[in-house]
């Protein structure tokens, strides 16, 4: 693989991953609506607004690989979540496919699956239960990336991740938490591996408290090296300054389960 894309590069996961892959692959284009602050001399930039199509095909042009991790990355009104995650999506597959890139590493979410109760181990296979109009737009993505998968033979990846820090924030977070140097070896499964139509991932690390099955990805050879339970102490420290919220607690998706939340009783 000889040239790549990132986009979404100016976010937190994003500028991780730019640091982490640098000298990986020879030629790393990089996108997103707004410059990053610390834009490399050595770096090539080019700002899209995947909503315009026109714009999505200048950066694709070219590309053999594209991480996707453009648009909008929590909860918000449709409107957003319809132009950046909806429409930004389809856009991105569509000049993917035109453009001739043979993968596509698309950054999905745990809030695909966000309502399956916490005591539920799933696996890729499971019915996707959305915790948010977010967590619908990644299971659209998801679908997305089967249909040019199934349909024109694009490779894809999608990556359910959890959350990617340098360590686990809360109790939550020590079931989902991602070392970004593990994200770093899924996202190259995803470009490299020689095997890859399409695959769903977990984005998780080696957690004691997982509640996801990563067979698939380990099939594909990942060994993650980050072990949330290493920093329970912290986990827990941080989780006694948060207020209870019994809703976000019972589910998977935690506070995006509970925003907006009224089924009970009905
Ligand atoms: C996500 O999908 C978000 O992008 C991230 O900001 C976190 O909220 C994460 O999920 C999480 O569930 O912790």
């Amino acid at each position: 693989m000889q040239a790549i894309l990132i986009t979404g590069a100016a976010g937190d996961v994003g500028a991780r991953l730019r640091r982490l892959l640098r000298g990986v692959y020879p030629r790393i284009r990089i996108s997103d609506i707004r410059k990053p602050s610390d834009l490399g001399s050595d770096e090539e930039f080019i700002a899209a607004d995947l909503a315009d199509y026109g714009q999505v095909e200048k950066i694709t042009s070219g590309i053999e690989g594209i991480v996707h991790l453009g648009g909008f990355s929590v909860e918000g009104p449709w409107e957003t979540i319809h132009r950046s995650n909806i429409v930004g999506c389809y856009n991105l597959f569509e000049a993917a496919y035109r453009s001739g890139v043979k993968r596509v590493v698309f950054a999905s979410s745990n809030h695909a699956v966000g309502f399956y109760p916490r005591e539920r181990k799933i696996g890729v296979d499971v019915t996707v239960r959305p915790d948010s109009r977010y967590g619908v737009s990644k299971a659209f993505g998801e679908a997305l990336g089967a249909l040019y998968a199934d349909k024109h033979g694009l490779g894809v990846t999608c990556i359910r991740i959890g959350n990617v820090n340098d360590k686990p924030l809360d109790k939550r977070r020590l079931s989902i938490w991602l070392k970004p140097e593990d994200l770093v070896q899924l996202v190259r499964i995803g470009l490299e591996h020689p095997d890859i139509r399409f695959e769903i991932f977990y984005g998780a690390s080696d957690n004691k408290a997982a509640w996801w099955d990563n067979g698939n990805a380990e099939r594909f050879g990942y060994r993650p090296q980050g072990r949330a339970e290493d920093f329970r102490a912290f986990a827990m420290t941080e989780q006694a300054k948060l207020s209870a919220d019994p809703i976000a607690e019972r589910y998977q998706g935690g506070p995006f389960c509970s925003d907006e939340y009224d089924a009970d009783g009905k």
